[in-house]
């Protein structure tokens, strides 16, 4: 071939590389450098990471990493740090390793961010001690409400062939803070605690350590059959906790950091110790007592509703409150933010806040199973800190965020969504940053710090969630999504032999009259769970927050609201002001072209324009079903469908 024209492929490719974006990069984008001079006397693989970090990233002065025992290091725990600057160098510190690493990620950060960083006195210590991924991957490769590709865990390959994308995965995550990872579904497969299994656990162990992520695995409960060959799981039966004891032995021996076990169980046809008469806090309690020795943890989930008469909204708490104090020191009870589902908009679970005596961890969903997949743009710290306004951080053990993070090239399928592992991370750290500055640091790292960009993006995410709220299912409905696969509307749903509460109508509880559940003290009383200042505000149809209405409330059509609108009106209004959002959202990023490599430009925009169609679905769907009650008309202002 012509050495002119070889040349030229070669300096095309070249300049491809350097102008395409794939998305895989995530917010790590900083440009390696010249090598920064990086002092540290400790030599460990952690420690190695983090010099390895800053050498080929850090431009600033020279950085010192050190290790310290004095009382301020030791107040801010074993992952806390500091960060000083002097004249002539900045000194990371921390009493551990890990913490060192993170005070790496904390100063590049800053840089990325075009922070000043010359006169730095950082000190920072995690709210939370456990602050983990819940993967719904399954072993086949599928991963369930996974809307990124398959998983990443390539568990057929391993333990011979390892992913470069297990690595970028755990230094993604210590960039942010989260320092444990459950790595299968929650719907588990007895298969992974078989040994072959295990083994492949610990190659990818192994490989998170130096990053201080943790693994964890789900559990089922019915482990001790399935693979053990025993006649019951009853957890009060001997050979069942011995069976335990073994496998908890042999995982040790294979990973001596396990984090522990996540469980569901007794819910939606899970084995559980329900199922031998034994409660909740047996069933947690024996498996607690044989990672106890090790340091293990479990993670009991809270999240139940059996088929029966009472609320949905209050059966967890029904089953779980009894057991307050009933829990061994090693089990954290694990809730979802909501009552219900992951809705768009939830109230808190009551839960919170009513088990004094048991360590509880809530559970987040970053995944978007109810907000439109990964084709719409919902950045969900708005909504989590939504949740921190009635929970208290200092409450919480923990938190679990159902992770978003499959095999696209992206990771998590709209680039935007990319945002949502971010937040989650930040918040695990400090759930008191606002989400407009994790909104401003990601986006200034992942796209460019310019404020022509940033500012108006910052606003687009801002308002996105509630966008979402508006035209799926504003004031307070919830759960009238499409059968199964939960991504459009279908409020007028009907499966023959499906349970009632699978079902729409359940929820909406439309009629002539008008809208929404009543969950006040004269309807199913679930107001009577959340302590007596806010139940009296929830129960009251006049002092109910209008966000939350239909939740606890059926409301008349005629029924004024505070914008002095019917609630036939404003409901309309809701579902349009959805759809005039998104269409804002398109043309701000019509706007941001100059500052976007082309194709995350074109898949943003493409994903708006879907997210915009979708929009005008959910509203005429709605609509129409709910007009089919109320008999009224669309108001001025409000498009009706054509
Ligand atoms: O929201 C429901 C989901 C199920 C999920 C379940 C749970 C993993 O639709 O797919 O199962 O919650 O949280 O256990």
């Amino acid at each position: 071939m012509n050495k002119k024209y070889l040349l030229g492929i070669c300096l095309l490719s070249f300049g491809l590389t350097l102008f395409a974006e794939d998305g895989s990069k995530l917010w790590l984008r900083q440009a390696s450098c010249e090598k920064a001079s990086v002092c540290c006397s400790i030599s460990s693989p952690t420690i190695a990471i983090a010099r390895e970090e800053l050498a080929s990233l850090w431009r600033g002065k020279a950085v010192e990493l050190q290790l310290f025992a004095d009382e301020a290091h030791r107040k801010l725990g074993k992952e806390g740090y500091t960060i000083r600057t002097s004249d002539e160098k900045i000194v990371l510190g921390s009493t551990t390793e890990q913490g060192l690493l993170y005070a790496a990620y904390h100063l590049l950060r800053l840089q990325a961010e075009g922070a000043d960083c010359t006169r730095l006195d950082i000190a920072e210590e995690p709210a939370f001690d456990v602050r983990v991924l819940n993967h719904w991957d399954n072993l086949d490769g599928t991963i369930e409400r996974g809307y990124a590709g398959k998983s990443l865990w390539q568990w057929d390959e391993l333990s011979d062939t390892v992913s470069a994308r297990y690595q970028e995965y755990a230094r993604a995550n210590a960039s942010v803070g989260i320092n444990g990872t459950v790595l299968n579904n929650v719907n588990a497969s007895v298969k992974i605690l078989s040994s072959e299994y295990l083994e492949k656990v610990r190659v990818l162990a192994d490989i998170f350590r130096p990053y201080g992520i943790k693994v964890y695995l789900s559990v089922n409960f019915a482990s001790p059959m399935q693979l053990g060959g025993l006649s019951t799981a009853d957890p009060l039966n001997e050979e069942v906790a011995e069976w335990w004891k073994k496998k908890v032995h042999e995982i040790y021996s294979l990973i001596p950091d396990f984090g522990g076990f996540l469980v569901k169980a007794n819910s939606e046809g899970q084995p559980g110790p329900c199922d031998y008469g034994r409660t909740h806090a047996e069933g947690a309690n024996m498996m607690a007592r044989a990672l106890k020795p090790y340091g293990g943890i479990v993670m009991w989930r809270a999240f139940v509703y059996s088929p029966s008469d009472a609320d949905r909204a209050k059966q967890a708490y029904l089953e779980f409150k009894p057991l307050d104090g009933k829990f061994l020191d090693n089990v954290i009870v694990q809730v979802k933010n909501g009552p219900i589902d992951f809705q768009p908009r939830e109230p808190y679970s009551p839960l919170f806040g009513a088990m004094p005596h048991t360590p509880l961890m809530a559970e987040f969903q970053v995944t978007q199973e109810y907000l439109g997949h990964s084709n719409h743009l919902a950045y969900l710290a708005t909504m989590w800190k939504e949740f921190y306004r009635y929970v208290s951080p200092a409450s919480l053990k923990g938190v679990a965020g159902v992770a978003n993070i499959g095999d696209d090239t992206n990771w998590c399928g709209h680039d935007f969504a990319q945002a949502n592992w971010y937040a989650y991370g930040r918040l695990a750290w400090n759930p008191l940053l606002s989400s407009e500055e994790i909104a401003k640091e990601w986006l200034a790292q992942t796209f460019t710090s310019d404020p022509k960009f940033v500012e108006p993006m910052t606003q687009v995410m801002m308002d996105s969630r509630e966008a979402v709220v508006d035209y799926m299912m504003p004031l307070g409905l919830h759960h009238i999504f499409a059968w199964s696969h939960h991504y459009g509307p279908e409020p007028w749903c009907e499966v023959s032999g499906a349970r009632a509460d699978w079902l729409p109508s359940y929820y909406h509880q439309a009629d002539k009259k008008g809208l929404g559940f009543d969950r006040s003290r004269s309807g199913s009383d679930a107001v009577s769970q959340y302590p007596d200042s806010l139940a009296h505000v929830f129960n009251s149809l006049e002092l109910c927050p209008e966000e939350f209405l239909l939740w606890f409330h059926h409301v008349d059509w005629n029924h004024s609201l505070k914008s002095g609108r019917t609630l036939w009106d404003e409901l309309c209004y809701k579902y349009q002001q959805g759809v005039d959002k998104v269409r804002e959202f398109q043309k701000v990023w019509n706007q941001m072209k100059p500052y976007v490599d082309e194709e995350r430009f074109q898949a943003v925009a493409k994903r708006l324009d879907i997210q915009a169609n979708d929009a005008v679905w959910w509203k005429d769907a709605c609509l129409e079903y709910f007009r089919t009650y109320s008999h009224m008309k669309y108001p001025e202002g409000v498009e009706a469908p054509v």
